[in-house]
């Protein structure tokens, strides 16, 4: 069959902005934890578009209640209620323990969102004088890509040339319960501390036991909000139904997105109590999409999947298992160097002295013997499978990558 990706890889890079460098891959299907490219190719996707895809492509009682809302009632904006907003945040606020949610669509927006109501209950409720409301975030974060979230990363990529900055965030190291409490002592004007679990972005740096406790603790201490970015942690994928269960920490703000849908919508959420949620009130903040009924009704199904098949522990299990697998990868290999994360959030992380794209040529040797994984930060390959993955297609994968790094000794 000729190679008909040619085609549809021309078009991209003809008519579309030059904004990624996908790997030479064109995908048409998805199904579960497989996907297929237009030559009919099947791969296991070992991204799961950034752990967008836990309940695994296409799941059809979600595409079910995506095709049956879609004949209904797709959009009305919140000038009026509609009889599904209601029923889903009833459901989401009972499944993850919050008096409220404010619902959005992606990511940077719930986190946009979060960084507001944190500012707005900074002036209303702590007291902060107008315009002096600090945000704590940490060296080597991802929350998104709008100008104020690019304005405290530290990824010069991210950031250069979008000045000028918004104003307002401290940014201290990662896993450093101390530097938190150095910052909360010598400034009384924080309003929250914004931070990933897990820092996926970066290549599933995972904290110590207990980091998050001690954070939410000292946080408690300052009358400084805990704000907990799970958009990628979040929904099963580090093997609890959040990567805050590890600590028991229950964040003031909860920030989701991704499989929050199942990849099948662009659904986000802003959950928290009253006491924080009241300070938003009528035409203070809200967009087009947000609550639309289409995204509620995805929203229950995919959630609904995550209890009823039993995606955290089969993520937790599934890990447990992963790791030990790199691992031993590892200790037989010279460029492969060690496996972090937790659940099915996994990086391997490459020794590239040799070849700098060492991860990225590992990458396309994996596509070719059927897996597809994705470097960041040019020495780490992350690994996500979607949460469904069963443990004989986890060993075949396994078998893949161990298979791929010894071609590369
Ligand atoms: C890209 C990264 C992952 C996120 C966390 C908020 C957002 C993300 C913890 C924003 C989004 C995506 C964005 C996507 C690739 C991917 C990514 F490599 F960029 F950093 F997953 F690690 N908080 N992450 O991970 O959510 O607005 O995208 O819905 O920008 O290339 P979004």
């Amino acid at each position: 069959m000729e190679n008909k990706s040619n085609e549809f890889i021309a078009l991209e890079e003809k008519y579309g902005a030059h904004n990624y460098h996908p790997l030479p891959v064109v995908l048409e299907r998805g199904e579960g934890v497989y996907v297929w490219d237009v030559d009919g190719k099947r791969y296991f996707d070992f991204l799961s578009a950034y752990s967008a895809v836990n309940q695994g492509h296409c799941h059809p009682k979600i595409v079910e209640a995506l095709t049956e809302q879609a004949q209904k009632l797709t959009l009305t904006s919140r000038a009026f209620y509609n009889n599904k907003l209601g029923v889903y945040e009833k459901f989401v606020t009972e499944f993850f323990g919050y008096d409220k949610v404010l619902p959005m669509n992606t990511g940077a927006e719930a986190v946009e969102t979060a960084i507001k109501l944190c500012r707005k209950w900074a002036y209303e409720k702590k007291g902060l004088a107008e315009n002096s409301a600090k945000i704590i975030v940490c060296e080597q974060n991802f929350h998104g890509r709008t100008t104020t979230i690019v304005s405290f990363s530290v990824d010069k990529e991210a950031y250069n040339h979008y000045g000028p900055f918004t104003p307002g965030f401290l940014v201290i190291p990662f896993n450093d319960v101390v530097a938190l409490q150095k910052v909360l002592a010598e400034n009384a004007d924080i309003a929250g501390f914004l931070v990933e679990p897990i820092q996926g972005e970066a290549g599933a740096r995972t904290p110590d036991d207990g980091y998050l406790k001690a954070c939410y603790d000292v946080c408690k201490q300052h009358n400084v909000l805990f704000i907990a970015d799970e958009v990628q942690t979040g929904i099963a994928r580090t093997g609890k139904l959040l990567a805050c269960d590890y600590d028991a920490v229950h964040p003031d703000i909860l920030i989701l997105g991704k499989a929050l849908s199942g990849g099948l919508y662009p659904v986000s959420a802003v959950l928290a109590n009253d006491e924080i949620m009241h300070v938003i009130r009528p035409g203070q903040h809200g967009s087009t999409f947000g609550g639309n009924p289409l995204a509620a009704a995805v929203g229950i199904a995919a959630l609904e999947i995550v209890k009823q098949q039993n995606l955290a522990e089969n993520a937790f299990n599934l890990g447990v298992y992963f790791r030990k697998a790199m691992s031993e990868i590892c200790e037989n290999s010279t460029i492969a160097s060690y496996v972090r994360g937790k659940g099915l959030l996994n990086a391997l992380i490459i020794n590239n002295q040799k070849e700098k794209d060492l991860a990225w040529e590992i990458c396309l040797e994996l596509a070719k013997n059927g897996l597809l994984a994705k470097p960041t930060h040019t020495n780490i390959i992350r690994f996500a499978p979607p949460l469904v993955i069963t443990q004989t297609q986890l060993e075949a994968c396994v078998e893949i990558i161990r298979k791929t790094i010894h071609s590369f000794e």
